[in-house]
């Protein structure tokens, strides 16, 4: 099927041409395969999908991907060109926005009808431009007149206090793999103003809710307006998810009474939490008794908590609730009576006695499932973050351990690889990821493990190839690419990490030049308002200026910070990676799934026993993985008793103290902002919240064991094809099966 037009597509036009010959072709294979189809179905809500580009992805998934391929092969041009045309829809954070866009492809691959519902952001999170070694935010917008979006004729009115919006609602297509299509559905607002972003491009006027409402991306929120802003945002996400489920049940004959028999919500953390007193009160609206629509969304609902960080679970003073959505609060109110009737601790209650909403609590009351991301971080929820309500709702509680998609992250982000797989065991992988452990059978072989080897180094050429356009950064394609990305924030201590580079500097400055020479790369976007995470990208940009104009030590080492890291540049440096930086403070990542993809792409963890880094551990064995840290028991003691002081390491170890001063030493004065560096330094100093001090002497141990082992070629190899065979757990379609078995029973 459409073997001439790929030709012909193929043969002729500019690759802006190809690209959008190509986008319609892919649209129309796309309703040839049909919709799933079924009588339940889970509507995923989230206020994040980071889906990344979706060409090639659509492209595999329809089993077109190598008929195109070749096609443009054929002609002088390659994917990879043309790939360069679609622009990312940034739609997501990080973590969470990723995680429900694997979660999409794996339902449709496993034929589950399920509809992810969420915003159509038209400006996606910010682009990052780096300027005199300072991160800086620029507009990122996604849309353009043909996409991937359709704007249908669906659209509700969603009521905020005193005046009514009309919604209109888009769709993209989510192809399963090998299989049909589901939806994802953004809603907008035809009032939305795009010229009302002014001056560098995100600030913008907070009050008009007509005008703002979802253009950006989670705005600022540290301030009240940005915060008041985000519940206009929530709630007109949920109440058109809430009227969109009411109206497909409906259309296939619910009475409404039935309404869990057509409908499961999966909550993607907190951020959809109104969904359930909105269906409540859309349900009372059509005549369903009060305490009957409380029953009846209860058996709809589940929600997954992301995160045990305090900062992060939203609290909302009732009063932003009575400016927003006033016909909320009689319901919120409601179901905080009927908690406090039955439950006299304090600490369960949905409204505390500050008048402060706790939307978590509201979940996990009025839901059937409460689930964590990893083993760890589920039995932290059930032992003390949640541990008041795992004593009321022990059944309630489960673990869903993450996953990724084998599609994005391996068949498409590395077709050698997959290519090469495919040949020694077959293709059944890519639909039952367990059979990846196939591999371990060619443990012995030397020829196979110089082959996978030799795909790692192919993957590091392409990158070096691609930094030097891009990033005009020369690195070493023989060094050990030390690769560390995702969002900078200090629980995931990057700031360790730029420790070590100043040992490492500092070493190879003493005369110990290594044997193997490092190139420790970095990417991360901090947000916007977050100072200290700004400073740790200004640390790091000053290092790498430092050192890689510095003849004495570049040849050994080089810091390489990528700019704009985002789904499509981890695409390219995930699977030239030797080493996987995974090193938050234990307990503090719920579960990380960068940690699955670099497992997955054949490089190693280095990493602290914290979220899914504990299992990967268990899977991989000792010899596989390199761990390192204190355990999350010590750190959770350290916070109860409060004793942990970086202070008093500092004073009674030189060896970091040196590493800490060189932050303020006049060689990154000559390079970098001072009063950056200096805040920089006396927070590390004074606070430390995420105990970086604690483990960085046994992370700098331990990495300088690996860096050696790598030297060991023949072993090196043996734990990359270990890794590789057991990262099957950790495709998203185990999750989803898990998920549907547990809690959706489609
Ligand atoms: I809450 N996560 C995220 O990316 N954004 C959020 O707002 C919240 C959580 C992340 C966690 O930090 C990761 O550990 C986890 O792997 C990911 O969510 C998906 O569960």
């Amino acid at each position: 099927m459409f073997e001439q037009e790929i030709e012909s597509i193929a043969a002729g036009g500019s690759n802006e041409e190809i690209y959008y010959n190509l986008l319609n072709l892919t649209k129309r294979a796309i309703d040839q395969k049909g919709r799933i189809e079924g009588k339940k179905k889970v509507y995923y809500i989230s206020a994040e999908f980071l889906i990344g580009k979706l060409l090639s992805n659509n492209l595999i998934n329809l089993g077109l991907y190598d008929q195109v391929n070749e096609a443009l092969k054929k002609h002088g041009k390659t994917m990879a060109d043309i790939e360069e045309i679609e622009p990312e829809p940034s739609l997501g954070n990080g973590g969470l926005g990723r995680l429900a866009a694997c979660f999409l492809d794996s339902i449709a691959t496993l034929g589950l009808p399920g509809d992810g519902v969420g915003l159509n952001y038209h400006l996606g999170l910010f682009k990052q431009v780096f300027e005199q070694n300072m991160q800086k935010e620029t507009p990122n917008p996604w849309i353009q007149d043909q996409s991937w979006l359709r704007r249908t004729d669906v659209g509700y009115p969603v009521i905020f206090h005193n005046k009514t919006v009309q919604s209109v609602m888009y769709e993209i297509d989510v192809t399963g793999y090998d299989n049909k299509v589901n939806t994802l559905k953004l809603f907008d607002l035809d009032s939305v103003d795009d010229s009302i972003v002014q001056g560098d491009g995100i600030w913008f006027d907070k009050d008009e809710i007509t005008k703002n409402l979802t253009l950006f991306l989670y705005p600022d929120d540290s301030d009240v307006q940005g915060q008041l802003l985000r519940i206009y945002q929530q709630y007109f996400m949920v109440s058109n998810a809430a009227q969109l489920i009411i109206d497909e049940a409906l259309a296939k004959g619910s009475t409404l009474y039935d309404l869990p028999d057509y409908a499961v919500v999966q909550i993607n953390d907190t951020h959809p939490t109104m969904v359930i007193p909105e269906l409540i009160r859309l349900l009372v609206n059509r005549g369903i008794e009060m305490n009957d629509a409380i029953g009846i969304v209860s058996r709809m609902c589940a929600y997954t908590n992301h995160t045990i960080l305090a900062e992060a679970l939203e609290k909302w003073p009732m009063w932003y609730l009575e400016k927003v959505v006033p016909q909320l609060v009689p319901i919120i109110k409601m179901l905080d009576v009927k908690v406090k009737e039955k439950y006299s601790d304090p600490r369960v209650a949905i409204i505390d006695e500050n008048n402060t909403v706790h939307m978590a609590h509201i979940d996990i009351h009025y839901s059937t499932s409460v689930n964590g991301v990893a083993y760890l971080h589920t039995e932290i929820l059930k032992n003390s973050e949640l541990k008041p309500f795992y004593d009321l709702y022990p059944q309630k509680f489960n673990n869903k351990t993450n996953g990724i998609t084998f599609r994005r992250w391996l068949l498409h982000c590395n077709h050698p690889l997959t290519d090469y797989i495919t040949d020694k065991i077959g293709a059944d992988f890519k639909k039952d990821a367990s059979k990846l452990e196939d591999l371990l059978k060619y443990q012995g072989d030397q020829k196979v493990l110089d082959d996978i080897y030799e795909i790692k180094r192919r993957k590091k050429k392409e990158l070096a190839a691609y930094l030097k356009e891009k990033e005009n950064i020369t690195v070493d394609e023989n060094s050990v690419f030390d690769v560390q990305v995702k969002r900078l924030h200090e629980y995931k201590r990057q700031q360790m990490n730029a420790l070590y580079v100043i040992h490492k500097y500092l070493d190879i400055k003493a005369g110990n030049k290594p044997k193997t020479p490092v190139t420790v790369i970095f990417g991360a976007k901090a947000a916007p308002a977050y100072t200290i995470a700004k400073d740790i990208i200004h640390l790091i940009l000053c290092l790498s200026e430092l050192i890689n104009n510095d003849p004495e030590v570049s040849p050994y080492l080089k810091v390489v910070m990528l700019e704009n890291y985002n789904v499509s540049y981890a695409e390219k440096v995930i699977p030239a990676a030797d080493i996987s930086e995974q090193i938050s403070l234990a307990s503090k990542e719920a579960s990380g799934t960068g940690n699955m993809k670099f497992m997955l792409n054949g490089a190693i963890t280095l990493g602290t026993e914290d979220g899914a880094n504990v299992e990967i551990h268990q899977f991989v064995g000792d010899d596989n993985i390199y761990i390192f840290g204190k355990s999350s028991e010590e750190v959770i003691e350290h916070y109860a008793k409060a004793d942990y002081s970086a202070e008093a390491i500092y004073d009674a170890d030189p060896e970091i103290a040196k590493l800490v001063d060189f932050i303020i030493s006049k060689e990154m004065f000559a390079v970098g902002n001072k009063k950056s560096l200096i805040r920089l330094y006396m927070e590390l100093l004074t606070k430390d919240w995420f105990m970086t001090l604690l483990d960085v002497k046994e992370y700098i141990q331990v990495k300088e064991k690996m860096l050696a082992d790598y030297a060991d070629k023949k072993a090196w190899e043996k734990k990359m094809i270990v890794n590789i065979a057991k990262a099957g757990f950790f495709s998203s379609d185990r999750t989803i099966a898990q998920y549907n078995e547990d809690i959706w029973h489609l």
